[in-house]
């Protein structure tokens, strides 16, 4: 059980003590221990046999030890099952949507004995939510509408959640013996925001000979967190792991491995076009191999290049198989150099400990240093973010200070002086012009006020565009992915807009905003607006997150020209006040 699975449970308990009602410290003390073991650098498993490193966890005291070694030993705990039994597992996804908190799930189970989704859905319909205490009309118009998002994203897991899953069951299949290769096709490797299983196939000599097979399945069966089989077959087995996420692993010889890799990867429009290509050019393309109408032999299937080779087309890498004119293009050789991880120059959005980051300027520096940026930019949050404990006129301008002192201090990188500042609700942004003017970058981000009408919400970002500071509009459309969606506006108008002030729209790396997204990306580029792709950092640890946001960039067709940070910085340090090309 790894420190994630720990954590996990204790959450749920937490949460089940909530519904139950029991004291707040209590429940306080689980939820304080989830996060420090999910924060907590060495397995629990390895120094539980140790109570005093256990111990000296914060947030781990010595009945919390006793729950530790429980799980360790049993897998279970006793106060969970117990709580389980009294409530129903279903609780737990009642939790899950959004803006239904225990003690709301409390009041539901106390009146009525209901604790499922349809069943509070139904309660919901007959008007009977409204009639509880402290709730009304508004309240259960929300909840249906909270249902219906629940029922949309449950199901679905951020990139980097089902990254994890694909590495650590990657880990453990290349311990098994005759095989040569393992890895993730569908969704996961056209690089698509969310994914809602994973698809692993492997090869090798393993692979061709029956008995050896029916081993290498026996052995992937066998994989610690797999949770419960859904289905095992002589070359695929499907089984769900602890966070509910589905798997699918098919075993394959070398001669189709290619083959497979194109079908499995899709997407399944891209492969349906695909598919009549190949039958229009007298061929028959399925997961074996590209063959021959008439005599049904093989003429590709080793590997994808040579499929897409024989269909006379350039080679399509995995981000564009959406059908979305990439087989067109492909055919033309008109399809883009895409931007790759090496062509970004500087990360241009970070958070420090001045506000809610967690290292200082010189820590980020240093990081952004060893990944090879040229440059970066410090851009913390201002006043209007209190919980961020944002910065007013005064402190940012101290700020700016520090910054220009540690960028006379650090060789070799080259610390931007930069905002994130708030887009106040009626379009001002949330410090004075005079400081923002001193400011090397400044990025205008919506972080409140989400509800207001469209009309209104379009206007507000109209008028950040306007004002000559904003160099870059920060997480545009503000969704969060699987949790909220993004504000309701004129994207059209507003990319306009940007590409007229030649103000950029930021592509926020961090994995649950992915935004803008693909498709806004493709609209973007259309309009001649240019994207900045950032990755929000609040800890060193996060800069590699801007991988997730290049893949986006690569769906959305852009090249280096397309992006901003691809150029040197004195260039980008002229780009972001409207001097683009
Ligand atoms: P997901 O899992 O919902 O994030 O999306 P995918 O794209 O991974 O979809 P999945 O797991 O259902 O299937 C994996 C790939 O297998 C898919 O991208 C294309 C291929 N595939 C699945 N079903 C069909 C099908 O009926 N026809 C064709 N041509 N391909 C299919
Ligand atoms: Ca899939
Ligand atoms: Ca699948
Ligand atoms: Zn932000």
């Amino acid at each position: 059980m790894d420190n994630k699975a720990i954590a996990n449970i204790l959450y749920e308990t937490a949460d089940l003590l909530e519904i139950d009602g029991q004291d707040s410290f209590r429940i306080r003390s689980y939820r304080n221990a989830a996060q420090s073991i999910e924060n907590f650098s060495e397995p629990i498993k390895d120094i539980i046999s140790e109570p005093k490193k256990v111990l000296a966890i914060p947030g781990i005291g010595k009945g919390m030890l006793l729950n530790l070694q429980e799980l360790l030993t049993s897998g279970t705990l006793a106060i969970q099952s117990e709580l389980l039994k009294k409530y129903h597992p279903s609780m737990l996804q009642l939790l899950k949507i959004q803006g239904l908190g225990p003690k709301t799930i409390a009041l539901i189970w106390s009146a009525y004995k209901v604790c499922d989704v349809d069943g509070v859905e139904k309660l919901a319909r007959e008007q009977k939510i409204r009639e509880l205490p402290r709730m009304g009309e508004k309240h259960e118009l929300k909840l249906l509408k909270a249902i219906e998002d629940y029922r949309r994203i449950s199901g679905r897991f951020l990139i980097d959640v089902a990254e994890t899953e694909a590495e650590k069951l990657t880990a453990y299949l290349a311990k098994m013996p005759g095989i040569d290769r393992i890895t993730p096709a569908g969704s996961l490797r056209r690089g698509r925001e969310t994914v809602g299983d994973l698809d692993i196939l492997v090869t090798g000599p393993a692979c061709c000979d029956a008995v050896e097979r029916a081993q290498a399945v026996q052995y992937v069966a066998k994989y610690p967190p797999l949770m419960s089989l859904i289905a095992q077959g002589d070359n695929k087995i499907s089984f769900r792991v602890r966070n509910d996420m589905q798997v699918d692993v098919r075993l394959l010889p070398p001669e189709s491995f290619g083959a497979a890799m194109q079908y499995f990867t899709g997407s399944k429009a891209h492969n349906v076009a695909l598919r009549q290509r190949a039958l229009k050019m007298g061929y028959t393309l399925n997961e074996y191999s590209l063959a021959d109408l008439k005599t049904e032999k093989p003429v590709a299937g080793k590997t994808e290049e040579e499929i897409y080779a024989k269909l006379k087309l350039d080679y399509i890498p995995p981000e564009l198989r959406e059908n979305l004119g990439e087989i067109d293009a492909a055919e033309k050789h008109t399809l883009p150099q895409l931007i790759s991880q090496e062509d970004i120059q500087g990360d241009v959005h970070m958070h420090t400990v001045e506000t809610d980051g967690r290292n200082t300027i010189e820590e980020m520096a240093e990081a952004a240093k060893a990944r090879g940026y040229k440059y970066m930019a410090i851009t913390d949050h201002s006043k209007n973010l209190a919980f961020a404990n944002g910065l007013d006129d005064e402190r940012a301008v101290a700020h700016i200070k520090r910054i220009r002192e540690a960028n006379k201090k650090i060789d070799g990188i080259r610390i931007f002086a930069g905002i994130e500042v708030d887009i106040l609700a009626d379009g001002d942004l949330d410090l004075s012009n005079d400081v923002l003017a001193q400011m090397d970058i400044v990025i205008a981000s919506v972080h409140s006020v989400f509800n207001q009408e469209p009309a209104k919400m379009t206007e507000r970002l109209l008028k950040a565009i306007e004002n000559p500071n904003t160099s870059i509009i920060g997480h545009p459309t503000g969704r969060i992915l699987l949790r909220r969606d993004a504000y309701p506006f004129d994207l059209d108008a507003v990319l306009t807009a940007a590409a007229k002030h030649k103000v950029a729209m930021e592509l926020n790396s961090y994995p649950d905003r992915l935004d803008l997204n693909d498709v806004h990306l493709r609209q973007a580029k259309q309009r001649g607006v240019k994207i900045v792709i950032n990755t929000d950092s609040h800890h060193t640890s996060h800069m590699e997150k801007i991988r997730y946001g290049v893949l986006q960039a690569r769906r959305a067709w852009l090249t280096r020209n397309d992006v901003l940070n691809t150029l040197p910085a004195e260039q980008f340090a002229r780009a972001v006040k409207h001097e683009w090309n």
